[in-house]
């Protein structure tokens, strides 16, 4: 005790032993635990670099930024030689169980207003399937079409594990094997003020906050659940965000872009939508293939357009990803600064002890959260391949109440995959001007989870469902 103490004095953080003496000895022993998970060097480095730096900007050269090469989609894959290719070796690589899923659902969700993990928010339009539920009848659907088991590993927070894993057990884990579902919690860094001294939030405990998603690398080699895969003899994951219900989490032409191109990391492009979209931004620099994200990006960069008046930077990153076991392994567990993720810096409103003691909930930012982000890995790996993907059936998140990006714009995005789906197995629906169909219908993931699959089980049916508001096709 006495060393920790004096470790933090020497680093300049002794405060946090402020009500030491006065807590009683479980609160004791709890501080003490909370203060071990500190690496004060790092706290020191990010202290230096991030909080009393002048320019904290992204600090990146973008008149050197050029517009990332992709694999562009052709308009039918399976006759395009290079996809056809890519579909076959991927398939063969989900056959024999290479693949796992990997969602990051760490985040607390606060744009959405919704109180409970975002995985739990009722997403389809006549089921209100949750986005939980949705996933794993992907990976279900995916797993009984391969004959395969496809492992989950869910990446949960401190804050939001146990609701988490009690709605999985509520729900007998979707039709999933229980054993195939992994959860792990990412890490926690400590949160600092302004001044860069460690936030008290009550007299034996300091306000630790998330490490991003970029957590997931280290938080999956220190968890365990990287163990557990190469167990099993995983060797790629596919990584995707909670609250994207369109993803395509289980896709051999994705999965085998990546084993051709002997990638550590390969990445889907989404075309954006709108110059300000707010996505990353596929870009190289200096030689290396980097995301920009949109907040990094200047608006006259985002704006840019080509001599054909096309976005100069059109390739939007919609955090959907493939990564190797090796390569999650090399940077989650070195301990080299330079093969780790970057820290970046979020100011926020963090609750904490004044000096009196008393408990102050801020109006204005008055702290500063350290996160990693998974694409800062993109320039550390060797051959990232990235390929576009339809938007339509990609890409459609669930960030704000209302609005863009939204339950309603979602929903829309659903229902228009699904009328387009059933449009190629010959059945037309009524739709606007943007393929949504006035009538709420809903596919199951289990009937199937994409277009090719969707008319071959559709014609399979003997007696075929009427169209009709509120049809379930399962
Ligand atoms: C992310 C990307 C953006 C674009 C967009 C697509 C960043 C910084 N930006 O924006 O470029 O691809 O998604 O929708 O990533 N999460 C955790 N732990 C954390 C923080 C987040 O698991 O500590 C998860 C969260 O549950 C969600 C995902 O990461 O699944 C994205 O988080 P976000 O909402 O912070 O990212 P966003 O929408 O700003």
């Amino acid at each position: 005790m006495q060393d920790l103490r004096e470790r933090f004095e020497k680093a300049g953080q002794g405060h946090v032993f402020k009500y030491f003496d006065a807590l009683d000895k479980g609160e004791q022993e709890a501080l003490l635990n909370q203060l071990k998970m500190v690496d004060l060097d790092e706290l020191e480095r990010l202290n230096k670099t991030l909080v009393f730096a002048k320019n904290t900007d992204a600090g990146i050269d973008f008149s050197k930024l050029t517009p990332a090469p992709y694999i562009p989609l052709p308009p039918e894959k399976d006759a395009d030689a290079q996809w056809a290719k890519a579909k076959e070796v991927g398939e063969e690589a989900i056959r024999s169980g290479k693949l796992a899923a990997f969602v990051v659902a760490g985040g607390q969700g606060t744009r959405l207003g919704f109180n409970a993990p975002k995985g739990l928010y009722k997403v389809t339009p006549v089921k209100q399937k949750s986005l939980f539920q949705v996933f794993a009848e992907k990976i279900l659907s995916a797993s009984r079409k391969y004959g395969v088991r496809i492992p989950w590993i869910v990446m949960t927070s401190h804050i939001n594990n146990a609701a988490t894993v009690e709605f999985f057990e509520e729900n007998a884990y979707f039709g999933l094997d229980k054993g195939d579902v992994i959860f792990f919690k990412q890490g926690l860094m400590p949160a600092v003020d302004l001044g860069g001294k460690i936030i008290l939030e009550g007299k034996g405990k300091i306000a630790m906050t998330p490490d991003g998603h970029g957590g997931c690398l280290r938080g999956m080699v220190r968890s365990g659940a990287l163990a557990e895969l190469k167990r099993r003899g995983i060797e790629c994951v596919s990584y995707f965000q909670v609250d994207n219900p369109l993803v395509n989490i289980i896709d051999p032409y994705f999965v085998g872009f990546h084993i051709l191109g002997k990638s550590d990391m390969s990445s889907k492009m989404i075309p954006k939508a709108y110059a300000l979209e707010k996505v990353g931004h596929f870009c190289m620099l200096d030689g290396k293939l980097t995301v920009v994200e949109y907040s990094d990006l200047p608006a006259q960069y985002q704006e840019q357009v080509d001599e054909n008046g096309k976005l100069k930077f059109i390739a939007g990153s919609v955090a959907i990803h493939i990564l190797d076991v090796g390569f999650i392994e090399r940077l989650g567990s070195s301990t080299k600064p330079e093969d780790r993720l970057p820290f970046h810096r979020a100011n926020k409103k963090i609750p904490f002890i004044d000096d009196s003691g008393v408990l102050q909930k801020p109006e204005k930012p008055n702290g500063i959260k350290f996160e990693m982000f998974v694409f800062d890995a993109l320039p550390m790996a060797a051959n990232p391949v990235i390929i576009e993907g339809f938007r339509g059936d990609e890409f459609s998140p669930v960030k704000n109440a209302e609005g863009l990006d939204s339950p309603a714009t979602c929903k829309a995005h659903q229902k228009a995959q699904w009328a387009r789906w059933l449009a190629a197995a010959g059945v037309n629906i009524d739709t606007d001007k943007d393929g949504v169909p006035g009538i709420d219908i809903e596919i199951s993931p289990l009937f199937a989870s994409n277009q090719a699959d969707f008319v071959a089980s559709w014609n399979a049916l003997g007696q075929k469902p009427e169209i009709r508001n509120g049809l379930y096709i399962a």
